[in-house]
């Protein structure tokens, strides 16, 4: 697949291109060929775990498991059915916030928030199923679904049986908080926004396993995929009501977000492993939920595996680890060490297996359009107001020179120009659609000028009409992320030549420093792969969102013609019924959002998943991003690892304690 990537180099200056440079095949399954929910004729488990229950420690397995659990099918395992024990080994860069997903706090990243938390729905598995199945997710903790006649009543029916880690069951009390509690409480910052769903959507629960969503119009089956990872994951609410305001009069919404702090550990959750001890800075360690609710064929609980370790370094460094076998996965996706990578990872002996797909990073320059939110002068406000004019947005865009701001970040055939919109490698992307503003400076120039921005003293910076300041722009900056660093020193140099000061202000977790909106230009790494995924990020669906276009204290904000457009383009693909009719709105918004240069797209880049030999099951076929990242994607409950090749667990023996 290297010669894959190089060969497609020879396009990269006639941006932006056509994907596929994935030469692998494998073959495509129904979407029933994945999962199934059933009784089995028997169960078995770790060896440790029946231990446990000869010791009176814990509940027999059927116990533990629902009446019909998921079972995964042998014909989507690429190496089939595992064997018990072992280690997983993970590198992130980010930091366990707190468990309290529901009040949006984040794991880590990397996959960790992936293994404690399961959702109604999952897409990211979508990858192995053909084409023409793929609108609408696959079930999790929902098994099934109907539609009422005029598609604007959802009910969802919960496996029976399923229970948290401590043993309590999981009903539609949990679905019922998750959904009043949190998504509804404009005091919460759940992941799913407020109208996240749709503006006046109701939900009821019917029985403890049934619930149903009621919606002011007709919706389609990829509505649903929003109540996958990240944004449809139910907490435990019989852990976490005592701690919210509503049920507890003493608690403060702050205190209700930090209900699970990071260093309390076991947290109550659904997923195949459970924190259980976190040393702040080095290490996670996760050991496998006994009441986990999934099993293969044969009727073995899952997971395989029974100790996972997240170690707390940086995403580069997952790379570099994972290369030297000292970790079992990475997405690599920083760019500057792909050669080293690459080289290492193609000889015969290498502990890894890398397999490149096609471009799904990008990365991208954000502007601000909210007229007041965080404007502290009269310069910020003169600002926001060109920025909220397309032809300046196009001429920054033409200040650009992608190939070399691509050749800053890695030497050779990596790096594409990338103008906005969905990620290359999206199954929405359309390059018929994309239009791209490419190098010009002297076009970038006389758009400057014709705005009126000139430069009236001399000092080789332009000056803004109205307040006559200097045309300075704070570029907001994750100064953990090299791959962002040297694109920002790149383009300061660029926009210099085009009269634009740009003043860097590093922070060190880029998402969480422009939540409030408090930037006038930031730079960030921001895949768009499915249009309900983290949506958020990407266009005005809720008020709260994009940070890049907040309401002011007033509560109100002024959304330009296009924007509106592009979310009524995406409620178009929320409700339609016909995939060439989403596929159309998909389209318009990439359309709309590049010809309007909604962001300023930089370069995009492939990615590749590196996996440990050891580990099976890990399908070749796994993209990097697709319909979610890799760790939902490759499916880690259904990983094992040979017997002789097991790593020693740091904590055999253990589950959680509550
Ligand atoms: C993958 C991913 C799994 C978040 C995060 C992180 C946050 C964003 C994004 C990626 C990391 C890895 O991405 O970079 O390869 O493992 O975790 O969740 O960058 O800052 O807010 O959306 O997923």
């Amino acid at each position: 697949s290297l010669c894959a990537v190089m060969a497609s180099s020879a396009l990269a200056d006639k941006m932006p291109v056509e994907q596929s440079m994935s030469t692998l095949e494998y073959e495509l399954l129904s979407r029933g060929d994945l999962w199934t929910y059933k009784k089995l004729d028997g169960y078995s488990e770790a060896p440790f775990l029946n231990d446990l229950v000869k010791a009176g420690k814990l509940p027999p397995v059927e116990e533990r498991l629902p009446a019909e659990p998921l079972v995964m099918k042998t014909m989507a395992m690429s190496d089939g059915i595992g064997v018990y024990g072992g280690v997983f080994r993970h590198v992130i860069g980010g930091r366990p916030e707190g468990w309290n997903w529901l009040a949006g706090q984040h794991q880590g990243w990397g996959g960790i928030n992936m293994a404690i938390q399961e959702c109604l729905v999952r897409n990211g598995p979508l990858w192995q199923v053909k084409a023409e199945e793929q609108s609408g997710p696959l079930p999790n903790l929902a098994k099934s679904w109907e539609w009422s006649e005029d598609k604007t009543e959802l009910t969802m029916h919960l496996v029976e049986g399923v229970k948290w880690s401590d043993g309590d069951p999981f009903d539609t009390e949990d679905i019922r908080f998750w959904w009043e509690d949190n998504v509804q409480d404009e005091n919460v910052a759940s992941r799913l926004p407020k109208g996240g769903l749709g503006d006046g959507t109701t939900l009821e629960v019917i029985d403890a396993y049934t619930f149903k969503f009621t919606f002011t119009k007709p919706q389609g089956p990829e509505i649903l995929k929003s109540l996958a990872y990240i944004q449809g994951c139910p907490g435990p609410a019989h852990a976490l009501k005592a701690k919210h305001p509503k049920y507890n009069k003493d608690a403060s919404y702050e205190e209700y977000r930090n209900a699970m702090p990071a260093d309390a550990v076991p947290p109550v959750v659904l997923g195949g492993w459970v924190p259980v001890r976190h040393k702040a800075d080095e290490l996670v360690i996760l050991r496998r939920n006994p009441y986990y609710w999934k099993t293969d064929e044969a009727g073995n609980q899952l997971p395989y595996i029974n100790e996972m370790h997240f170690k707390l370094t940086t995403w580069s460094d997952r790379t570099t680890q994972a290369v030297a076998g000292t970790a079992d996965f990475s997405n690599m996706e920083n760019p500057g060490n792909y050669v080293e990578g690459l080289k290492q990872t193609l000889s015969a002996d290498a502990p890894v297996k890398a397999n490149f797909g096609p471009r799904v990073l990008s990365w991208r320059l954000e502007l601000n359009f909210s007229e007041t939110n965080g404007v502290q002068d009269e310069v910020d406000a003169e600002l926001r107001k060109f920025f909220r004019q397309k032809d300046f947005r196009v001429a920054l865009s033409h200040a650009l020179d992608r190939q070399a701001i691509g050749q800053s970040v890695a030497r050779g055939p990596f790096m594409y120009p990338y103008s906005g919109g969905f990620s290359n490698g999206s199954p929405y992307y359309d390059y018929d659609s994309t239009v791209y503003y490419p190098y010009d400076l002297a076009k970038a120039n006389a758009m400057l000028d014709a705005l009126g921005i000139k430069d009236t003293d001399g000092n080789g910076i332009r000056n803004m009409p109205g307040s006559g300041a200097d045309l300075e722009i704070d570029m907001t900056t994750d100064r953990r992320q090299v791959t962002d660093k040297k694109q920002a020193d790149a383009i300061i140099l660029m926009l210099a030549e085009a009269g634009v000061r740009v003043l860097i202000r590093n922070v060190d977790t880029i998402d969480t420093a422009s939540k409030n909106g408090d930037f006038n230009m930031l730079i960030r790494r921001k895949e768009w792969a499915l249009p309900t995924r983290e949506t958020c990020f990407h266009l005005p669906i809720a008020n709260s969102c994009p940070d890049r276009h907040l309401p002011g204290s007033d509560g109100t904000r002024n959304l330009m013609d296009f924007e509106v457009e592009m979310v009524d383009a995406y409620n178009t693909i929320l409700s339609s019924w016909d995939a060439v009719e989403a596929a159309e709105a998909a389209k318009t918004i990439q359309r709309l959002w590049t010809e309007n240069a909604y962001t300023i797209g930089t370069v995009q880049a492939p990615a590749a998943l590196l996996v440990n030999k050891r580990i099976k099951n890990a399908h070749p076929g796994t993209p990097v991003n697709m319909f979610e990242w890799a760790e939902d994607g490759v499916v880690r409950e259904r990983l094992w690892t040979p017997k002789d090749q097991q790593l020693k667990e740091l904590l055999p023996g253990t589950i959680a304690e509550y």
